[in-house]
């Protein structure tokens, strides 16, 4: 009797100390299922401090392990630099066509890239603004990257800004997490 008392003790015990620690994975790759180069995904805890940092691997893969459960965290997307990267005059003519109901954007998240100013909709400014950054005039767009979770949805995707659901970035851990994934969105570039 004693024994098992024991065993079942140790039997807990273990299981509540694999219950502890869990791990996230998921990726961050553009909307066509390239590369973001460089992409890492920062990991803060409920504070806002940051846990860890790790790169995503060159399928645009992220692990983060060892987690303790029982909290929540935060998962922050970054790609350092390159505002020039993917953004070219072909932009800029992709963007006019669009402004003109001459060839229409085929996804909301193009829109979306296309708002460089971020003021909820995409005009002739945005293609100034481009062109600036493809000239040399201007060296950043206010963010030369934007990260989604892929399971976004947009109320319209003729206006994305309106507004949009999906997966938060927060999460409360209580156990292996996988899927948690992102788009990584380069502003400026309509031709993906
Ligand atoms: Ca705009």
């Amino acid at each position: 009797m004693k024994k098992t008392t024991i065993l079942t003790a140790l039997f807990f015990f273990t299981l509540s100390a694999i219950a502890q620690q869990a791990s996230i994975a998921g990726t961050v790759l553009r909307p066509d299922g390239t590369a973001a180069p460089g992409a890492l995904v920062q990991l803060l805890d409920a504070q806002g401090q940051l846990i860890a940092t790790t790169t995503v691997n060159a399928a645009g893969a992220y692990q983060f392990t060892g987690i303790p459960t029982g909290q929540e965290y935060t998962l922050v997307p970054e790609v350092p630099g390159l505002p020039l990267y993917e953004v070219s005059t072909l932009d800029i003519v992709v963007g006019a066509q669009h402004i003109l109901n001459l060839n229409q954007l085929d996804t909301p998240l193009k829109l979306v890239a296309g708002d460089v100013n971020e003021s909820g909709s995409l005009t002739t400014f945005d293609l100034i603004n481009m062109r600036q950054l493809v000239l040399g005039a201007i060296s950043n767009f206010p963010r030369d990257w934007l990260f989604l979770r892929t399971d976004i949805q947009f109320y319209n995707d003729q206006e994305p800004w309106l507004g949009f659901s999906g997966s938060s970035n927060t999460l409360l851990l209580e156990g292996d997490v996988a899927g948690f994934d992102f788009f990584a969105i380069k502003m400026g570039d309509l031709s993906w």
